[in-house]
């Protein structure tokens, strides 16, 4: 039985990635962060699935920023595969705590790849980095490629490149099994409310069943690459499998405005955006990212991926999960009424 650890288990990829491992029977770590509530809301579900093998599955205490940690866990688990997703992954936010994203999503991952040469696991483990399309920031190629210059526009961008290129200097250095994925924007229902398509799917959804008033957005013409979360897991995994270590461009080839994304997400419900949305310049960068596209053929043709659900199947399947919570939060309100 292989044995993998996950960082970010309890964010968005992460939880999907440990149901997937799961399924292929692997056993999964995760690393969660403490707080001051609970944040395991995303994996609670695997407790409950009958389908799921919840023995596989164990949580540990552990922080990006605590390399002692760190390297106690990987000297104790010895996994075979770690997936570095934790990061603080908001591109805006990361206008605000530049310091704090540095140090967990870019200095977090050296802490991680040391911690595999402190453990004396380089020739045992094969690591997986989660990159970002951010790295390409102002574009220099359409659609990007794994050659495309980066030109990041973000400290989050900045701190991926960071932890992309010391990924790369890993394997170079010590002959580490280390892989990046370059992944474009990907959502799905389990999307932080805080990011756009989320953002947008759970106001149009409370909006349609009047639990709210307005949707208040920053800019509506960049262009996105948008994927389905859910599937983009499997890609990472299988970039481990293979014999030598690479990085892939994980990507749809589409891009839309979020305005198409609005207007999409509301012409399901039957609503005119214009009559409900509004602008606060509050949401807006200081530098944008303009234009992303993503040209997956290196995936495809030596991974063998692909990605399947397109950006109108993308928004029905937030929409109808949104739609559903909306229901939920409106049943209590009424409940609570009477
Ligand atoms: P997410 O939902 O924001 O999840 C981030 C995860 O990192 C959460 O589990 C979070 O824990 C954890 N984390 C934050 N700070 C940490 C710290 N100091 N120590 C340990 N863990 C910490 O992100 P996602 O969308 O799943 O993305 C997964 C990874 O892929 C991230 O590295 C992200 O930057 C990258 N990425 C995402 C996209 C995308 O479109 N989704 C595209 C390219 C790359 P809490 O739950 O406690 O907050
Ligand atoms: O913004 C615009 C905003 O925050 C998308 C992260 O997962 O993908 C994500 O980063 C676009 C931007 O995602 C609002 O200005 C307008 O142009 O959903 P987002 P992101 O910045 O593309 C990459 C690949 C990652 O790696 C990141 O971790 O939408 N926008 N109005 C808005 N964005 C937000 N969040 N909120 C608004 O109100």
């Amino acid at each position: 039985m292989k044995k993998a650890l996950v960082t970010g288990i309890t964010g968005q990829d992460g939880s999907y990635l440990a149901e997937f491992l799961l399924d292929k029977g692997y056993e999964v770590h995760g690393i969660v962060r403490r707080a001051s509530s609970f944040n395991t809301s995303r994996l609670d579900h695997l407790y409950k699935d009958p389908l799921v093998d919840d023995t596989k599955l164990f949580l540990h205490y552990g922080d990006l920023a605590d390399a002692v940690q760190l390297v106690k866990l990987l000297y104790k688990l010895q996994p075979d595969e770690i997936y570095n997703l934790g990061a603080q992954s908001h591109v805006r936010v990361s206008f605000d705590i530049p310091e704090y994203t540095g140090d967990v999503t870019g200095v977090g991952a050296v802490r991680i790849l040391e911690a595999i040469r402190e453990a004396g696991l380089v020739n045992k483990v094969r690591y997986y980095q989660a990159s970002s399309s951010e790295m390409y920031g102002k574009v220099q190629e359409v659609p990007q490629v794994e050659t495309t210059p980066f030109w990041p526009r973000s400290p989050y961008a900045c701190a991926k490149m960071y932890a992309h290129w010391l990924t790369v200097n890993y394997r170079e250095s010590y002959g580490l099994h280390a892989s990046s994925g370059i992944l474009f924007n990907h959502e799905s229902p389990r999307r932080g409310e805080t990011f756009v398509t989320r953002k947008i799917t759970r106001a149009a959804t409370r909006i349609k069943l009047g639990l709210q008033k307005k949707l208040i957005l920053g800019n509506l013409d960049s262009k996105r690459d948008w994927g389905y979360a859910k599937e983009y897991v499997e890609a990472m995994w299988l970039m481990l499998q293979q014999d030598e270590p690479d990085d892939y461009v994980i990507a749809t080839n589409e891009t839309h405005t979020v305005r198409e994304f609005l207007e999409e997400t509301f012409s399901c419900l039957d609503l005119d955006y214009n009559e409900f949305v509004g602008f606060d310049q509050k949401y807006e960068r200081p530098a944008e990212v303009d234009l992303l596209i993503g040209d997956a053929s290196k995936a495809e043709n030596k991974l063998g991926w692909k990605p399947k659900v397109n950006f109108k199947e993308l928004v029905s399947i937030m929409v109808d999960a949104d739609m559903k919570l909306a229901l939920q939060e409106k049943a209590l309100s009424e409940a609570n009424l009477s």
